[in-house]
C-alpha cells in the first residue's frame, strides 16, 4: 500500500500527520502493549522475551534524523523525494543486545516486522531487514516514540527499529523479532529488493546509508510569487553533513546557498538564497554536496537535482 504523499511542509520537525506511510505488505498487525514482545535469539548466550514494560524500562535514548523512502524498490533510480525530519525516542539496539549477549561468531543482526503479506510477485513474505552487527549496535535505535507521542499504528506501534543515517527501508515497523547470525538472511527485502549498484562501482549492494539530497520547499512548486527579491529555501540532507547547497535559477550559473551547520544528529539542514526574480517563469535548482565529496547527480539517478517553477508577477 503506497498512499499519495502529503507535502512535505517546510517546517524544521515535520508534524506526524504530514509524515508519508509506507505499508508494503497491506494490513498491518495491531499491537496493544500487552499483546506486543520482543525476541532476540539466534547466536546469543541469553536469548530474550522482552515485554512492553520491561522493554521501557530499559535506558532511553533521543534523537534527530531525516525519515526518507528510498523510493519504489522496482525502480530504484527514480526521484520520489518523500522525505521529512523527526525527533525520536527509544531504546538503543545496543542495550537489548548486551542482555543477549553475541556470541562471537554473530556478524549479522536480522530485524523482523509482525506484518505479512504480498510483494513483487511473492506471497505471504514478511518484513526483514539485516545489519551488519557491529554498525547495527553503533546506530539502530528500538524507538516508541515519533515527535514526543507514541508511535501511531502506521508508523510501527509500539516498537520500530529506526537507522537514522540510513533510508527509511531499513528502520523495520511493528518489531518483534531480532536474530543474530552469521550470513546476511537471503529475502525479498534484504538480496533481492532494495539494492543497486552505485556509481563507479560494479558489486551491487543494500540500500542503506543515505543518498546526499536537497529539496526546494520555500515557495512551493508551480506558485505565483511576486516580482523583486525572493527568498528560495528548503533543506539538504545527506548520511554525513552536508557541506555545501547551490542554487541556479534559470540559465545562470549555480550560486552558493547561506547552510546552516548539522549538529550531532543527522537531521537536515536549512538552506536559503535570495534572488531578484523578473517578471515571469522561472526554472530554480538547487544542489547539495557533503562532507564526503558526494554531489546531487543533474539527472538520472534518484537523488537528482531538486527543479521548481514559479511565476513572479
Ligand atoms: N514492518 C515494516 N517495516 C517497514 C516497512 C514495511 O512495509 N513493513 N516499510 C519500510 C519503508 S520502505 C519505509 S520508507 C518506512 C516508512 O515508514 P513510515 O511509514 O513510518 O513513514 O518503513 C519501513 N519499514
Ligand atoms: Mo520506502
Amino acid at each position: 500500500m503506497i498512499r499519495t504523499d502529503p507535502e512535505t511542509p517546510d517546517l524544521y520537525l515535520t508534524p506526524v500527520e504530514d509524515v508519508f506511510i509506507r505499508n508494503h505488505l497491506g494490513p498491518h498487525p495491531r499491537f496493544d502493549p500487552d499483546s506486543w514482545s520482543l525476541t532476540v535469539e539466534g547466536l546469543v548466550e541469553r536469548p530474550l522475551r522482552l515485554d512492553f514494560r520491561t522493554f521501557q524500562g530499559l535506558p532511553q535514548t533521543r534523537f534527530t534524523a531525516v525519515h526518507e523512502c528510498f523510493g519504489n524498490p522496482l525502480r530504484p533510480e527514480v526521484p520520489t523525494r518523500a522525505v521529512t525530519n523527526l525527533e525520536w525516542a527509544g531504546v538503543p539496539l545496543a542495550a537489548v543486545l548486551e542482555l543477549a549477549g553475541p556470541r562471537p561468531e554473530a556478524r549479522h543482526v536480522w530485524l523482523e516486522g509482525a506484518d505479512r503479506g504480498d510483494f513483487a510477485g511473492e506471497s505471504g513474505v514478511g518484513y526483514l531487514k539485516d545489519l551488519p552487527l557491529d554498525q547495527a549496535g553503533a546506530e539502530v535505535v528500538l524507538t516508541h516514540t515519533m515527535n514526543g507521542e507514541p508511535l501511531r499504528p502506521d508508523h510501527g506501534y509500539p516498537v520500530r527499529a529506526v537507522a537514522p543515517r540510513m533510508f527509511g527501508t531499513n528502520s523495520v515497523k511493528w518489531l518483534t523479532r531480532i536474530v543474530l547470525a552469521a550470513e546476511r538472511p537471503e529475502h525479498l527485502f534484504t538480496t533481492r529488493l532494495y539494492t543497486r549498484v552505485l556509481p563507479g562501482e560494479r558489486e551491487s549492494r543494500p540500500a542503506r546509508e543515505k543518498d546526499v539530497s536537497s529539496k526546494l520547499l520555500t515557495p512551493r512548486d508551480g506558485r505565483h510569487v511576486p516580482v523583486g527579491v525572493c527568498e528560495l529555501a528548503g533543506y539538504a540532507w545527506s548520511s554525513t553533513e552536508v557541506a555545501a547547497v547551490e542554487v541556479a535559477v534559470d540559465d545562470a550559473d549555480w550560486q552558493p546557498a547561506e547552510l546552516d551547520r548539522r549538529g550531532p544528529d543527522p537531521s537536515w539542514q536549512r538552506f536559503r538564497f535570495r534572488y531578484d526574480l523578473a517578471p515571469g517563469p522561472h526554472r530554480i535548482r538547487c544542489r547539495a554536496t557533503d562532507s564526503a565529496g558526494r554531489v546531487q547527480p543533474l539527472t538520472g539517478d534518484r537523488n537528482a537535482v531538486h527543479e521548481i517553477t514559479v511565476v513572479a508577477g
